[in-house]
């Protein structure tokens, strides 16, 4: 196990539907640490280069439409092998195969929709950090609990 940090979002649908409370809780009650949060309503030439990766992907533009539609809930979560985890707490990208009882699982009926975004590697990690957050903007601060997870 090593301490990583991972980039998370909460796309549009979740401030919309009043929910953002109820999506935060179980990242805290996972365990993991919120060391950046912030509402941003994300500007067009950074959804793109969020996903550039998928820009030849035939629901590109309507991705891109979608998480600039409405604000979003950005942060940074920090924690034991959090980039997998948090992965595995998201669910799985497609609906049809995200799980019960994940966050996608329980609250997503489209795909196009599936309501929280989280980086899939060390390297997406960063990047999406670097895009997202000033270094300033994180906060390194003592995790009194930390012992109990
Ligand atoms: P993940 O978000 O799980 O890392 P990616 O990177 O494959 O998945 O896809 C990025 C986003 O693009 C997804 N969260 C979803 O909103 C959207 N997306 C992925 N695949 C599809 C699809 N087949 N149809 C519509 N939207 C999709």
């Amino acid at each position: 196990m090593s301490v990583q940090r991972t980039f998370t979002m909460l796309k549009p649908g979740v401030l919309q539907r009043r929910i953002v409370g109820e999506i935060l809780s179980r990242i805290e009650k996972k365990g993991f640490k919120i060391i950046g949060l912030k509402l941003m309503q994300i500007p067009r030439s950074l959804a793109e280069t969020h996903y550039e990766e998928h820009k030849e992907r035939p629901f590109f533009g309507d991705l891109v439409g979608y998480v600039t539609s409405s604000p979003v809930v950005a942060m940074v979560v920090e924690g034991d092998d959090v980039i997998s985890l948090l992965r595995l707490l998201a669910g799985k990208t497609k609906v049809e195969e995200a799980l019960p009882g994940t966050i996608r699982g329980d609250y997503a009926t489209q795909t196009q929709l599936n309501i929280i975004h989280a980086s899939d590697s060390p390297e997406s990690a960063v990047r999406e950090i670097g895009l997202f957050f000033e270094e300033s903007e994180l906060i390194d601060y003592e995790d009194g609990n930390a012992k109990w997870f």
